[in-house]
Formats: C-alpha cells, structure tokens, sequence
C-alpha cells in the first residue's frame, strides 16, 4: 500500500479552505438535470457542460479536487485535452465514482444496495493509470418506518469497507459516501439517530477490512429533519445535532469529512457548513470540508441552458458559490456573499 501518499492525498483534499467538486452525475442522474431545464440531453452537451465547469478559470483556488464520472473521465475539451489533463494542469487532483449505482436490495422493499464490486480491481487500475488520485462510492439509505433495516446498513457498510480496501491497495484515496436521504417527514432527532447507527457500522467494517483511516476521506449527510417535518431546524441547531452525531462515531484518524448537500439549496449548505465551523472547527480531530454537486452546480447549470454563449456567466456562478463555501470552512460565510 501506498501508504505516504495516500495520507498526503487525503489530507491535501481537505487543506485549508478548499473543498471537493463533485461533477459525477452518471447519465441518467445528468440527463433528469437536463430534461428539467429543457437541455437536449445528448453525450455532446454533456461534454460540453462539463467542459464549461473543467475549463472555469480560478477554479483551482477553492477547488482541491474534482469527481468525474467515466464518460467525463474518457472526454477532452473542443482543443482537444483530457479533461483530467485540464485538471492536472490547473492543480485539481482528478477523483472517479466508482459506484455502478444503487439498485432495488433484494427482500427489502424501499431500499436500495450499491453495486460495482465485480471487476473493481481492474478499473481501479485502470483509473489510476489514467490519472485518477481519488476514488469515491455511495450508499443511500432512505429513513422509513421500518427503514433502514439493519441488514441494508451491514450490507452497503461492508461494501464500502470492501471498496475502499481495494482503492487503498492500488493508491487511490477512498472517499466514503453514506448518505441518508433527507425525504420523508422523519425529525432531526430520528436522523440523528439513523446517521449514528450508519457511520458506526461504516467504521466497523472499514476496521474489520484493514483500511487505513488516514488515508480515506467520509463524505456524510447532514443531519437535517426530513423534508415534510413539520418542524424544521435553523443552521445552529442542524450545525450542533451533526457534530454530535459525527463524535459519537468517526474516528479522529479520518483527516477529513467533506459533505453532501442532498438536495438543500446551495445557500443553505454553505450557511450550515459555516454554522458547523464557526462553533466547533478549533475543537475537532477532523477538517470540515465540502463535496458538493448540485450546491455549487445548479445555479451554473441553470445559467449555463446548454448555450455557449452562457458559458462565461456560469463560470462565474459556479466561482460565487465556490467562494461562498471557502468562506463557509473558515466560518466566515454570511449575507453579504450572497449579495454581492
Ligand atoms: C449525493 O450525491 C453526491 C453529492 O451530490 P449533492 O451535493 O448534489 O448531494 C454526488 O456525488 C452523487 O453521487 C451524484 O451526483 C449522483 O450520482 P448518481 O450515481 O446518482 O448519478
């Protein structure tokens, strides 16, 4: 194992106020983003969006590293440079989801298992060779009545633990995605409850696997009430209830927890990160970050509509909401970023 430069990628991915994009959308999920703005949803456009976000200049200031998806992965710009060359050469540390996606859990009405374990060894290779330093994987649990079971839990937590062994082996820092999901009418307390119970059995099995956690970076939920719970949390109370969530059982060997945004607008993300800093950064063994998609895209995406000509202007919006973020890991986000 690689064990130095492992720890260096982590830790580099977290440094100071940068964070992760992720742009790993597989073709279904960046075809229903399309759809929804009226965007032709062809491999050409895809390319061509996802040139736009590559291409953004000064990207590299708030952006340590980006996820891609394997077409993105395989795409080059119109002048003809990998992607992942583009990245590289900004001082972007190209990342790959690795997942094939969550799939319908046999027996388990309502859940979902994430598949990809077949063959990983070999892409992972392969992914490396191609210049890939990060590696990433996603369970989803949805919070229900019965939900989740604890044989959904123990099945997606070995599998993550089993993938991020075998990105360790070949180099590749594993970024450990469990999300539960913010649907339903569940409260904060009841997501609290079901996120603790996740990432224990998470660190269970990556102990049980042999990874070595400081050489892995988790990418979590938030702990939010469900979306129809009629009581809604402020950025203070959503900032507490997931710190104290993420002691109770994240290791202080993790170097760093870069967060989700789940579907939350793009403000309220970067005001809960800022919240969680703000009261807790100086106390904790872990680096507060960010691995947003649709919180730092949308607002681009939105802009964006599939029209070179709205390319500039979308870089710009993509650049806004990286700063709100920075200015969020040093807890200094508020009002005035959104106003400017
Ligand atoms: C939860 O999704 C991840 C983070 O995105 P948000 O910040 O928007 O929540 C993201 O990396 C995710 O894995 C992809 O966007 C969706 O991938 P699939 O495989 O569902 O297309």
């Amino acid at each position: 194992m690689k064990t130095q430069t492992l720890i260096n990628t982590a830790s580099e991915l977290v440094a100071a106020d940068k964070g992760l994009l992720a742009m790993d959308e597989s073709t279904p999920t960046c075809n229903k983003r399309f759809a929804a703005l009226g965007i032709p949803q062809t491999e050409e456009m895809r390319r061509d969006y996802r040139e736009m976000i590559v291409t953004t200049p000064g990207l590299s200031a708030g952006i340590s590293g980006v996820i891609l998806y394997d077409e993105t992965m395989r795409q080059k710009t119109k002048a003809g440079a990998s992607f992942v060359q583009v990245l590289v050469d900004a001082g972007i540390i190209p990342g790959i989801k690795v997942d094939t996606g969550a799939k319908d859990m046999a027996t388990h009405p309502g859940e979902k298992i994430t598949e990809g374990l077949d063959g990983l060894r070999e892409r992972l290779i392969e992914y490396h060779e191609m210049g890939a330093r990060f590696a990433k994987w996603r369970a989803v649990f949805a919070i229900g009545e019965d939900t989740p079971s604890q044989s959904c839990i123990e099945a997606n937590a070995q599998d993550l633990a089993r993938y991020a062994a075998l990105c360790q082996e070949v180099g590749l820092v594993p970024v450990v995605e469990p999300e539960v999901l913010m649907e339903g009418s569940h409260t904060l307390e009841k997501c609290s409850a079901v996120t603790e119970e996740v990432l224990q059995e998470v660190f269970a099995q990556l102990y049980a696997q042999r990874v070595m956690l400081e050489g892995i970076l988790l990418k979590p939920n938030l702990v939010l009430p469900g979306k129809s719970c009629l009581q809604q949390a402020n950025a203070n109370e959503v900032a507490d209830a997931t710190v104290t969530c993420l002691l109770q059982a994240v290791p202080a060997a993790v170097p760093g927890v870069a967060f989700l945004s789940g579907g939350q607008s793009a403000e309220l993300a970067s005001l809960r990160l800022n919240a969680m800093n703000i009261r807790f950064k100086s106390r904790l063994p872990w680096e507060l970050a960010f691995s947003f998609a649709r919180a730092i895209q949308q607002p681009a995406l939105e802009i964006w509509a599939g029209q070179l000509a709205n390319a500039a202007a979308a870089q710009q919006a993509l650049l806004h909401r990286v700063r709100c973020n920075q200015a969020a890991r040093r807890g200094e986000y508020n009002d005035s970023y959104e106003q400017s």
